[in-house]
């Protein structure tokens, strides 16, 4: 088998003061950082979409990135997808790999004939598995291209389009099994809304909550014992999805039942559509228990859709290590590049040099967060900020000791009370992290 990319080695660890292009600047595989290898600790996986399938087409214009593999038949092209794509976690030393059903093999004429051909890209897969090593860190259904999605998979109005559905993530499971996956997402590309004017909403999200429950259970009776996730998104492709933000998929599945089933993928640029920040849905599922998996991209602010950038804002790769240190480490999860080079970085190189900055960004955002950690001085601050909920009045209001009347009798015999916490010192807190950040 010939390589894709001849003129690329195995790209290096350099260090900080390396200029070598195609090297690795922080990203030292088997550095021991806050007690795992970096590799552990970072689960870096390659977005099969992105980098195999995209060519940088958009509302505007055309491809500008070959990426044809060499083959003009799609089954052919399919299989050459996944060698090329081996090659690049190979060079990359990335581990894992997510994908779409769609996206290793189309669509053809019948369901039967798609899932037919999509076997044989899952078995060649899973040869290339156990030849290299590699992983599947989650799979999922393409539900949102074909025309049949146009109005919802799971939430669509008709029931026709639903069973399909169902049957695709049937097949999607299947696959991830297979391939050992210890992920599958739900993603709910079209599960929404353009105007209530021809919406039921109630019958649509009791919808949802049947298809994740029968095809969840699904996958646990063929012996699937990684984690489900759901990777909110506010809106893009329709107006108003129904998985919002993190909060909103927590109310959804403790409304169904499915708290227990299902955990977050949370996706950066995501976050910010929906007008929080990465941190902060990394917070609210870590908080809830139901912190899972990432994808790593970055939006730009400039900008108000889904840009899918690769990541390399140290600040956000750093608050988001920290949320994921804080929650114990990945377990089933992993960092999932969804990220696309720019529609002008369209040479073979590009894909290199993208990951490289996504990894090498995540690497400082590791070691960043680790010495936010060990430097204790943010943790320190929070944790004497809530110091009077830990005795006296407050810890007798924790417990259930303390009735109202005790409040009231409590705040007469104080008499008044203002600002007996003192600052929050927002800005004193934001040049600590400047002073580990730039001190690393
Ligand atoms: C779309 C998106 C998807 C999911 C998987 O915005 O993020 O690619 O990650 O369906
Ligand atoms: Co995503």
């Amino acid at each position: 088998m010939s390589e894709f990319f001849p003129q690329i080695g195995k790209i290096p660890f350099e260090g900080k003061d390396s200029k070598t292009p195609l090297a690795f600047k922080y990203y030292d595989p088997d550095k021991v950082v806050a007690g795992k290898t970096m590799k552990e600790q970072l689960k870096f996986a390659l977005s099969w979409w992105h980098t195999m399938g995209g060519d940088g087409t958009d509302m505007f214009g055309c491809g500008t990135a070959d990426k044809t593999w060499g083959q003009t038949d799609p089954a052919a092209r399919a299989i050459a997808k996944v060698d090329a794509a081996f090659e690049i976690m190979d060079k990359l030393s990335i581990d894992y790999y997510c994908f779409h059903d769609r996206d290793l093999s189309p669509e053809y004429g019948s369901f039967a004939e798609t899932a037919a051909e999509l076997d044989k890209v899952v078995d060649y897969l899973a040869e290339k598995q156990k030849a290299t090593g590699k992983k599947l860190l989650w799979g999922t259904a393409k539900l949102f291209d074909h025309p049949r999605f146009m109005h919802g998979a799971g939430t669509s109005p008709s029931a026709d389009v639903w069973a399909y559905s169902a049957a695709q993530v049937k097949k999607a499971i299947d696959a991830t099994v297979k391939l050992g996956g210890t992920g599958y997402v739900y993603w709910g590309g079209r599960e929404g809304y353009e105007t209530l004017l021809n919406t039921n909403l109630g019958l649509e999200q009791d919808n949802l909550a049947r298809f994740l429950r029968m095809t969840i259970d699904y996958g646990r009776s063929i012996g699937f014992t990684g984690d489900y996730y759901i990777e909110p998104k506010p809106k893009e492709p329709t107006k108003h999805q129904y998985d919002f933000d993190v909060a909103t998929v927590i109310g959804f599945l403790r409304k169904y039942g499915l708290d227990k089933d299902i955990k977050m993928n949370i996706e950066a640029n995501h976050a910010t559509l929906a007008g929080h920040t990465f941190q902060h849905e990394l917070r609210v599922a870590r908080e809830n228990g139901l912190f899972g998996s990432i994808d790593a991209n970055q939006g730009d602010v400039l900008l108000g859709w889904d840009t899918d950038q690769f990541p390399t804002n140290i600040y956000d790769a750093a608050f988001c290590m920290y949320e994921v240190l804080k929650a114990g480490g990945f377990t089933n999860g992993g960092l999932n590049f969804d990220a696309k080079a720019r529609r002008g970085s369209f040479t073979a190189e590009d894909i290199f040099y993208s990951y490289i900055a996504g990894i090498d960004t995540f690497a400082l955002g590791l070691l960043a967060a680790d010495k936010i950690i060990t430097d204790g001085r943010i943790d320190k601050f929070v944790d004497d900020r809530y110091a009077s909920w830990k005795s006296g009045i407050g810890a007798d209001i924790i417990s259930g000791k303390a009735t109202i009347q005790d409040l009231e009798k409590y705040i007469m015999d104080k008499g008044e009370v203002v600002d007996s916490i003192g600052s929050g010192r927002q800005e004193y807190l934001e040049a600590v992290v400047n002073n580990v950040l730039f001190s690393l």
